[in-house]
């Protein structure tokens, strides 16, 4: 087995899996519930120390963590897959942009959404912290929104990581309702993501129709 990947239902291990899918790669998913918070539990520090989803083992090797850079890192092990733009295109660098603001500006909101108590200085104030994480969200995704320049993916170029990583990072936040009006760019990437024939039964195990 090349590809172990520590994941979750619903979380961000579902891009590594539909990179690893697109690719048709063999992997194994080793299931670590965010729900039942195993992420928590003895054990998985040793191999994630933030003790965050996902994590790949490639070959039996050291742990890659960071969901950006695991995607890269794909990217450069399977070439020929085109999983995204050609290195030294602009293509390529609005790809990377997106992919990076997806990871470093919108990914880490979800946690103040998922986890509020530990970022509250005062347990009262959970819920607003919440909130203000939500409408944080909802400001940074409307960026995204304009800038989807292609139909229905992110680039006139097509398919890419980066829809795949939009794809999965927009289903988080209890943003259900407000997504169809504001982001109709982003659900017909996503639901054109979720149609691909390598892709389409491992978004169904997590997201069911989208
Ligand atoms: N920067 C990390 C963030 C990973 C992350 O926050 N993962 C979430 C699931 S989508 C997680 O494991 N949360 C559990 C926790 O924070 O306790 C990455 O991009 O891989």
């Amino acid at each position: 087995m090349t590809y172990l990947l520590y994941g979750s239902w619903r979380s961000g291990s579902c891009a590594v899996e539909c990179a690893l899918a697109e690719v048709g790669a063999e992997y194994e998913v080793r299931e670590v519930s965010l729900r039942e918070d195993e992420q928590r539990g003895s054990g998985y520090e040793e191999v994630n120390p933030q003790r965050k989803i996902p994590a790949l083992v490639i070959d039996g090797g050291p742990v890659l963590t960071e969901s950006a850079a695991i995607l890269l890192t794909l990217d450069e092990r399977h070439p020929e897959a085109g999983l995204l733009p050609p290195g030294g295109t602009a293509r390529r660098a609005q790809a990377l942009r997106w992919l990076l603001f997806a990871a470093a500006e919108i990914y880490p909101v979800v946690e103040i959404n998922d986890y509020p108590e530990r970022f509250a200085p005062d347990p009262a104030g959970t819920e607003a912290m919440r909130e203000r994480a939500r409408e944080i969200w909802r400001t940074r995704w409307i960026v995204v929104e304009e800038h989807v320049t292609g139909d229905p993916f992110l680039s006139p170029g097509g398919f890419s990581l980066t829809d795949v990583y939009l794809a999965v990072v927009s289903r988080w936040a209890q943003q259900d309702d407000w997504r169809p009006a504001h982001l109709p760019k982003v659900e017909r990437l996503t639901a054109a993501v979720a149609a691909r024939p390598a892709i389409a039964p491992v978004w169904a195990r997590h997201f069911g129709s989208t």
